[in-house]
């Protein structure tokens, strides 16, 4: 290979244009540093003096650039930039980048920092960046990565790839999100490389003490996001990339899929099953075979004649339909969707013309060019019948790697071009972005017909900001127990990348699960925010009913149970999208002071207050669970136990160890058959007796439609405070949702004394009638008047 290898060299001059510091040095490089905020550095390289015009499908456009306040300095060595929290010094001989703290910590610096090689058979250039590992530093984050959330000693690299029944440790899969977490000497900070090329990630593998990041085209882009907490790592990157708008509470409960349910009849037997076992169920999926030739926007009439007809008799039951469709289109001179197309030219192309063609479900198809404005917009337009007159209320997005059947590398070929918003370039750049532009449209277009409701999308394939239109499930796993374990770190680690609405199709899509991993995989789905049953349907049946009766029971009591934590899973998502807190938190995320929990990945929080520990291997009795330092009671007996160490739990197949943190409040609805069944009139509160002023939060509004964004919506904030002779509960409520219950139903937990005064609202209450039963005190209350809840020894 030949190629000639760059590097900036010294520096020569330092200009500041607006709120850009511009870099100049010996070999004609330039480094642009844009401080972003107290925390967010972005820097770019140019080799040849120019930049490639600034354009991002990862950064939000709510992304507001704070007015930082900077200082800058010449000392002898190197110049520094910094804000209120970060120094960012830089190199006069070799431009080396070193990132600090106020207090003169290094967090990160240059290895070899910026190089550049020129690649003739590319075309282009590879861009690289060398950092130094320090001692005991650890990587998290990078998507859907399939081994041990610590990526230390581990390369990754990112190019979406259809990986049916994928394997542990294989690499890359679907999703390519070029970020990462860190953390060394307590100090957390990330790096995100918005650069869409095929990407290299690698912590300290190809040698020990260095990390770098590379890619085979594009421009020498990354920010660095400082922490110290990991939390906030992931949250600034969040709010940098963007959330989504609040799903359909619907989209929260349980959903059932197949490859394939078809025809209506069977559609119908399988719904009407969930009703007759009373299983909670809101969704049922159509997969390809509903179409009519694999032709997507069509129907197979003699399989569901009249599918407006039943997506509205399957609403009256409470289940919304959602449909699949594929980015292929097949190549038929009949086809309106063809047609218009070819007419307009939205096809993707070859680099010397022909259009793009490649086989998959329909036989040969050509691609839209998703990246193309008016193709997006075309695209669009197209679910008006499907959405609003049929009446469908979400879609799934597969096969948009894009990925191809029969063909070396299972995608386009390199050549193909695209427009990628006017910034025309080849497959090689805007692979890596095609689902997430095909995301995009598809919740454009369901929003807009969708008569005022809010849409669900669901995406296989996706790049840094596709949580912004879409939820996202893991692709083709097995029926395995590896795969139950592989489930967990993938939602974990996407959680921390940014992309909270993710879930895996439980019991495995390949194969066929035991009644045993069946019902593990639904206890750990419940606290998996996209909870949805799906499988390849060549193997036997995968509805909750399937493994005997004895394994109903148990699943039917999760999914119950997931009903119940609507009110909370919903909060959690609302702390996502308004404050980008992930809904599930590894335990390294939740308490990073404790080097015990920076290898652990079998435990994680979901939302605030709910640890969560799955079984994952077969025939367990119990598990141990490391509790993170404070106390935790575990949910099911109420027993309070001393965090910050390992214990033994019990884990019988018809529970999964879950643990709720002292002093929390969680609110619980009624079981539904699905959302919007019953009137909810009582919601109970379940709060642990502990800690010192804990807040619990509670977000509510009509769980659809857009009032709350005109703000009609509440937030609530409980405050616990707890002491050896005494407990105090208040509430504080801010907003103008009037929800339909009117009572509270308080249940105190872990009392250490039996009450003999209670103070509800500061008023002397009287004692007898309140159940006190198990050091549970029960108080059934006025919502609309509570404010607090005082109870004395
Ligand atoms: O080539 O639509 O990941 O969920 O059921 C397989 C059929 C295509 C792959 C998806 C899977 C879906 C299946 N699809």
């Amino acid at each position: 290979m030949t190629y000639n290898e760059f590097i900036p060299g010294k520096l020569i001059e330092v200009k500041k244009i607006n709120d850009n510091f511009l870099l100049y040095t010996e070999n004609g490089c330039i480094i642009k540093i844009a401080v972003l905020s107290d925390h967010i550095f972005r820097i770019r390289y140019a080799t040849d003096g120019m930049f490639e015009n600034d354009f991002s499908y990862a950064i939000s456009s709510r992304f507001v650039q704070g007015q930082v306040e900077t200082t800058y300095k010449e000392l002898n060595e190197h110049v520094e930039i910094s804000t209120q929290n970060l120094v960012l010094s830089i190199s006069k001989q070799d431009c080396k980048l070193c990132f600090s703290d106020l207090a003169g910590k290094v967090i990160c610096k240059d290895e070899k920092g910026f190089h550049w090689e020129e690649h003739h058979h590319y075309g282009g250039n590879i861009v690289k960046m060398s950092k130094v590992v320090h001692e005991g530093e650890h990587f998290y984050g990078m998507g859907d990565k399939t081994m041990h959330l610590n990526l230390r000693g581990r390369r990754v690299s990112n190019w979406a790839m259809d990986t049916y029944g994928f394997k542990k440790e294989e690499d890359p899969i679907y999703k390519a999100i070029p970020f990462y977490t860190a953390i060394h000497a307590g100090i957390g900070y990330g790096i995100f490389f918005d650069n869409t090329f095929k990407a290299n990630f690698d912590f300290g593998s190809e040698r020990r003490s260095v990390t770098s990041f590379w890619a085979e085209g594009g421009e020498m882009n990354y920010y660095f996001i400082f922490g110290p907490k990991l939390i906030d790592v992931t949250r600034r990157y969040t709010q940098l990339t963007g959330t989504p708008e609040l799903p359909p509470l619907w989209a929260l409960g349980y959903q059932q899929s197949k490859w394939s349910y078809y025809p209506e009849e069977k559609v119908k037997e399988i719904t009407d099953k969930f009703r007759k076992y009373c299983v909670p169920c809101d969704a049922i999926y159509l997969d390809i075979d509903y179409m009519d030739g694999f032709r997507c926007f069509t129907w197979d009439k003699s399989k569901f004649p009249d599918p407006k007809k039943m997506v509205s008799e399957l609403n009256e039951k409470g289940f919304k339909t959602v449909v699949i469709i594929d980015p292929g289109i097949k190549i038929d001179e009949k086809y309106q969707v063809y047609q218009e197309a070819i007419e307009n030219n939205y096809f993707c192309r070859r680099a010397d013309g022909p259009f793009m063609k490649g086989k998959v479900w329909p036989g040969d198809c050509y691609f839209p060019d998703f990246t193309n404005p008016k193709v997006r917009k075309w695209w669009s337009g197209l679910f008006k019948e499907l959405i609003e007159e049929i009446g469908v209320r979400g879609v799934w997005n597969d096969m948009n790697e894009p990925a191809l059947f029969e063909i070396q590398g299972k995608t386009f070929p390199d050549d193909v071009r695209h427009d990628y918003d006017g910034n025309p370039c080849s497959h090689r750049k805007a692979h890596n972005v095609y689902g997430m532009q095909m995301a995009r449209a598809t919740f454009k277009g369901v929003k807009k017909h969708n008569l005022g409701q809010r849409p669900l999308i669901i995406t296989r394939s996706a790049y840094a900001g596709t949580q912004r239109y879409a939820s996202a499930w893991t692709g083709d796993n097995i029926a395995s127990w590896e795969h139950l374990w592989i489930a967990t770190m993938q939602c974990q680690r996407l959680s921390t990348s940014g992309f909270s609405f993710v879930g895996s199709d439980i019991g495995g899509f390949i194969d066929h699960p035991t009644p045993e991993l069946y019902i593990r995989w639904i206890q750990l789905a419940v606290f998996h925010p996209f909870f949805r049953t799906h499988s390849s349907g060549d193997h036997g049946e995968q509805e909750p009913w399937s493994f005997g009766e004895e394994a109903l029971k148990t699943v039917k009591k999760f999914i119950e149970f997931r009903y119940s934590l609507l009110p909370y899973i919903y909060t959690a998502f609302y702390q996502y999208v308004t404050e980008y807190t992930p809904v599930l938190k590894p335990i390294s995320v939740y308490d990073q002071s404790d080097q015990d929990t920076l290898y652990r990945v079998d435990e994680f929080l979901m939302g605030d207050h709910i640890l969560v520990c799955p079984v994952l291997e077969p025939n367990a009795k119990s598990r141990y669970v490391y509790l993170p330092k404070g106390k935790w009671y575990h949910y099911w007996s109420n027993v309070l136990f001393d965090g910050g160490k390992e214990i033994s739990a019990e884990a019988s197949l018809e529970e999964i160890p879950i643990y709720i943190r002292e002093g929390a409040v969680l609110p619980f609805y009624p079981v539904m058959q699905y959302v919007g069944e019953k009137t909810v009139d009582q919601l109970t509160l379940k709060t642990y007796f502990g800690g010192e002023n804990i807040s619990s939060y509670l977000y509510e509004d009509s769980g659809d439609g857009y009032d709350y964004e005109k703000g009609i919506y509440n937030r609530k904030k409980f405050k616990t405070q707890s002491g050896a002779d005494f407990f105090k509960m208040t509430l504080k409520s801010n907003g103008h949702y009037e929800p339909s219950y009117s009572t509270y139903k308080l249940m105190i937990y872990g009392l250490p004394f039996t009450p003999s005064r209670i103070l509800m609202n500061d008023k002397e209450i009287e004692v007898s009638p309140h159940f006190f039963n198990n050091q549970c005190l029960t108080v059934i209350t006025d919502s609309s008047s509570f404010i607090s809840l005082e109870l004395y020894k």
